[in-house]
């Protein structure tokens, strides 16, 4: 018998802003993901913004999630500079012959995200875009033509730039509307088309990475939690309107897989430790899960002197708006401690220390696929609603050789103890739906803008300055996921 259930979801995932591109086409408005250039591990990715005496600047944000600088009249783009989401991996004008890719490998299910401003340029509009609607139609017939479930995410980083400019990035109650406008716009238009849906990505984002950002504007923790108040009652009463459109739909929170370790067994490193995940990851996993705050939630609120604009009805909602399975990324752990330590790692968290068991990647990401096992267990055990890894993956240089080939062990090498990990959380009781690792086609880096920090099964032509022809070839990796899947996991 197989490891893995028979209807077990493999397949990969994606997100518009960095995959999609025809960022310009199709009736689409800008997003705040449009105004962000490129950058590096060294280099941080900067907003591009013109004051309102017509000066441009360019600063360090707390990406995708932050207000336009004060003083600033609008978000501009710079003729200097490059901006690789614009184009991203351009999906837009290649999604028919990805499609037949993803089918070759035996995709069983693909993540990928509509682009809010291509169905509501502003935000505010009326009436949807019926070009915008019309584009995502056709892909997910096309992804069901080929045995291939939709599972889609409604908000990834991208919100209409004009709210961000008018309201502040979730600032205002007036989201909520705005969100759930959207959402029944999607869920009826695609309710026989696509059954598995996720609200926000990586929602707790917006206070996990504070700490990676000291001395930033929005880093305060008034504006975080008011931001992630509004996303929770916004992702609530869309689970409510959902279920009302069609009952069968299974709609799931999406966390950020930050998963800590004390460094050391000094009782204080674990309450430290405890607090740590309170904070940065089922503060955001309870609400959405067990239907509102938990008691923590209060002392984190009086810790950072937060007060949040919580009405009686947001109480209601939120009990009732519960998701029905729970799905996050995993991409590694990071320790975190009272002790003084020098020795911290860089990466995505930069937050952490060095763990000495384990070995890190070329952009100092902790490589630990126990922590997936241990993640995957206790999430189940905490919440008991199924489970979905909808990230996980290994960013690298790829070389492609004269012959056109890309010999990506590293990436297999990679997977492999992942998926062990998954089938031995399976065997230990966790109910498991599916796994969608990360940037199944390369796709632009979110963390740094780059294209040489690659994840795909499928290499794609484009490059940092902005070349590159955009056409598709087939990693090594890509024959060994095919037999993976075809084995239900067994073969790996
Ligand atoms: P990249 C942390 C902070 C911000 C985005 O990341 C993140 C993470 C890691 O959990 O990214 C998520 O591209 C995200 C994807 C992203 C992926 O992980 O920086 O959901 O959009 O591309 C990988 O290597």
């Amino acid at each position: 018998m197989s490891r893995f259930p028979e209807n077990f979801l493999w397949g990969g995932a994606t997100a518009a802003n960095q995959y999609e591109g025809g960022w310009n086409e199709g009736g689409r408005g800008p997003a705040l993901t449009d105004f962000t250039t490129g950058g590096s591990v060294k280099e941080s990715r900067k907003v591009t913004w013109i004051d309102k005496d017509g000066v441009t600047h360019k600063t360090n944000q707390v990406p995708f999630m932050d207000d336009l600088p004060e003083g600033g009249e609008h978000y501009v783009c710079l003729d200097t500079e490059l901006y690789p989401n614009h184009e991203a991996t351009d999906f837009y004008h290649h999604w028919k012959e990805d499609i037949a890719l993803f089918a070759e490998m035996g995709f069983r299910t693909f993540r990928m995200s509509i682009s809010w401003s291509r169905i509501y340029p502003t935000g505010l509009e009326e009436e949807p875009n019926a070009e915008g609607l019309a584009f995502y139609k056709q892909v997910f017939t096309e992804l069901k033509a080929n045995g291939i479930e939709p599972l889609v995410t409604i908000h990834h980083f991208d919100t209409p730039i004009y709210l961000v400019e008018k309201y502040g990035d979730w600032q205002d109650r007036i989201y909520i509307d705005l969100f759930v406008k959207y959402c029944r716009t999607i869920f009826t238009e695609y309710k026989d088309l696509v059954k598995y849906w996720l609200t926000f990505n990586e929602i707790n984002n917006t206070i996990s990475i504070i700490s990676m950002f000291p001395g930033m504007g929005a880093a305060d923790y008034q504006h975080r939690l008011t931001h992630l108040h509004y996303q929770f009652v916004a992702s609530a009463k869309a689970v409510i309107l959902g279920h009302e459109i069609n009952p069968d739909f299974m709609i799931g929170c999406m966390l950020g897989g930050l998963i800590s370790y004390p460094h050391t067994c000094d009782p204080q490193d674990m309450l430290y430790w405890l607090e740590n995940q309170q904070e940065t990851f089922w503060y955001c996993g309870d609400v959405q899960c067990m239907g509102g705050y938990s008691p923590f939630a209060k002392r984190m609120w009086k810790k950072y002197g937060v007060t949040l604009d919580i009405t009686d009805e947001d109480v209601e909602i939120l009990k009732k708006g519960k998701v029905d399975m729970f799905t996050y990324s995993y991409y590694m752990t990071m320790n975190v401690t009272t002790h003084q330590s020098d020795d911290k790692v860089g990466g995505n968290y930069a937050a952490g220390t060095r763990n000495p068991y384990l070995q890190y990647s070329d952009w100092g990401w902790a490589l630990d696929p126990t922590g997936l096992q241990y993640s995957l267990e206790m999430i189940y055990d905490r919440y008991r609603i199924p489970v979905m890894v909808v990230e996980n993956g290994l960013g690298a240089f790829d070389t492609v050789e004269d012959d056109g080939s890309i010999h990506d062990s590293y990436r297999i090498d990679y997977f492999k103890p992942h998926i062990n990990a998954m089938a031995a959380a399976i065997e230990n009781g966790v109910d498991l739906l599916g796994y969608t690792p990360w940037g199944c086609i390369d796709v632009v880096s979110a963390g740094t803008g780059e294209m040489r920090k690659r994840y795909g099964f499928i290499y794609v032509n484009k490059h940092d300055d902005g070349t590159g022809d955009m056409s598709r070839s087939r990693k090594d990796s890509f024959y060994w996921y095919q037999k993976c899947i075809k084995s239900n996991g067994d073969e790996i």
